[in-house]
């Protein structure tokens, strides 16, 4: 049984609110206009700020990690499409999707990008999964996959993301962004240089087939799932991974995934001055996650 939030029924509660808000606004207007700031401007800024909505995001848990499912919770793309539609219709700055292949791989992609642009939303970018294994996967990523020391598991880790950009083809969308579980728990368990060349060489072969206009994300994360080192486990490995594959390359900087007392925000910074900043991961306590897309 779906749910439908109405028009009608949105428009409803704004009613008894909107007196208000326009109080309020009027009066900040006038505040800013005494410091010669145009509200306006400020306004369709703002208005143009656009998170795309997670698919895992609308489930219980939202990770890899283990589930407790509740009522009402999506079973497949198409309900969370309509989860993901309630919160478009809730926020309006988020008419984007984010997909995440293998868990949301369509049947029929024509159908789920109809069904997706009938509600307003589109689908604007895909996620590989390499960080466990599915049902029937011939060669597991127990250690590791696009960073695997057999040559044979880091082809079938590259040909699934080959598969995430054919999918988001043919769905419309734009970015892929690449997040391995690829590390090691304990000193000696993995050459660091040479688990680094295996994962420029695998990008490199996912980078090749980027489709036109397309940006390829890499996502960095430090001490998960591998206690001891992660392949990416900062933002200047990424940084040099990202500019190691061209100008279409960029790192995604999950607001989450950073060892305690770092600076985020110089981060941040300083990958807007190298020109490598692709987005954000939204991360919060519950590890529900959103994406942002710049637009340059
Ligand atoms: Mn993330």
């Amino acid at each position: 049984m779906g749910f439908e939030l109405s028009e009608d029924r949105v428009a409803a509660d704004n009613d008894g609110r909107l007196e208000c808000l326009q109080d309020d606004y009027d009066h900040l207007g006038l505040q800013l206009a005494r410091r010669n700031v145009d509200i306006e401007a400020l306004t369709s800024r703002a208005a143009a700020f656009r998170v795309a909505v997670p698919s895992w995001g609308v489930g219980t848990g939202g990770t890899r990690f283990a589930r407790f499912p509740g009522p009402g919770e999506p079973r497949n793309v198409f309900e969370k499409l309509e989860d993901c539609e309630v919160v478009f219709k809730l926020v309006r700055s988020t008419p984007g999707i984010s997909l995440h292949i293998p868990w949301d791989r369509p049947q029929n992609s024509p159908v789920l990008r109809m069904f997706a642009e009938s509600r307003g939303l589109f689908i604007e970018s895909m996620n590989s999964n390499t960080f466990q294994d599915q049902p029937g996967q011939p060669l597991s990523y127990k250690y590791g996959s696009l960073t695997h020391v057999d040559q044979a598991v880091r082809r079938q880790a590259i040909e699934q993301n080959l598969e995430c950009l054919q999918l988001g083809l043919s769905l419309g969308a734009r970015y892929h962004t690449v997040w391995i579980g690829d590390g090691g728990n304990f000193p000696g368990q993995l050459h660091f240089r040479r688990a680094l060349d295996r994962y420029l060489d695998s990008l490199r072969a996912i980078y090749q087939k980027l489709p036109a206009g397309w940006r390829l994300f890499l996502e960095h994360k430090p001490y998960e799932p591998a206690f001891y080192s992660t392949v990416l486990g900062d933002w200047g490995t990424s940084y040099y991974c990202a500019r190691e594959l061209g100008e279409r390359a960029f790192s995604l900087v999950d607001l989450g995934h950073h060892v305690p007392n770092t600076n985020v925000e110089q981060i941040v910074a300083r990958l807007i001055h190298l020109g490598k900043l692709g987005g954000f991961h939204f991360t919060t306590v519950n590890s529900e996650t959103t994406t942002l897309t710049r637009d340059r």
